[in-house]
């Protein structure tokens, strides 16, 4: 199984994670990390508020995975995404992408989506 989910989303359930190791469920775990809750942040802007707790340091998710007995992989391009993605369904228990994002495109984005 593969879930996909953004860094905020991770963060609200992180401890799902060690759940995942204890019963080495076979789930590839990809977090898109934006340092950001973008959706709201994007709400904030649009409405003239300032950008108040939605943004926050990076976290190296790889290494929480890692941590708690997991196997993490950090990554910044397609080819490093590719190369994590096939090691991580190579192996056996759950393993966590980590691929940082950048938001800055988002807004543009979210227009042309929705008007
Ligand atoms: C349990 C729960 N709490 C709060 C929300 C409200 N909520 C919707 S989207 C969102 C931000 C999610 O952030 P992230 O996963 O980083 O995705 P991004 O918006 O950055 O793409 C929040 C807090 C929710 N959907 N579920």
């Amino acid at each position: 199984m593969i879930a996909f989910t953004g860094d905020g989303g991770l963060l609200m359930c992180l401890g799902e994670l060690a759940t995942a190791v204890d019963q080495q469920a076979r789930i590839v775990v990809i977090v898109f990390n934006d340092q950001s809750l973008s959706l709201i942040d994007i709400k904030q802007q649009q409405r003239g508020f300032d950008s108040l707790g939605v943004r926050w340091q990076r976290p190296d998710f790889a290494a929480v995975m890692t941590g708690l007995g997991g196997r993490g992989y950090g990554v910044n391009d397609i080819a490093q995404y590719t190369a994590a993605l096939e090691e991580a369904l190579r192996g056996s228990g759950p393993a966590l992408i980590d691929v940082a994002i950048d938001p800055t495109g988002y807004p543009e984005q979210l227009k042309a989506l929705r008007g």
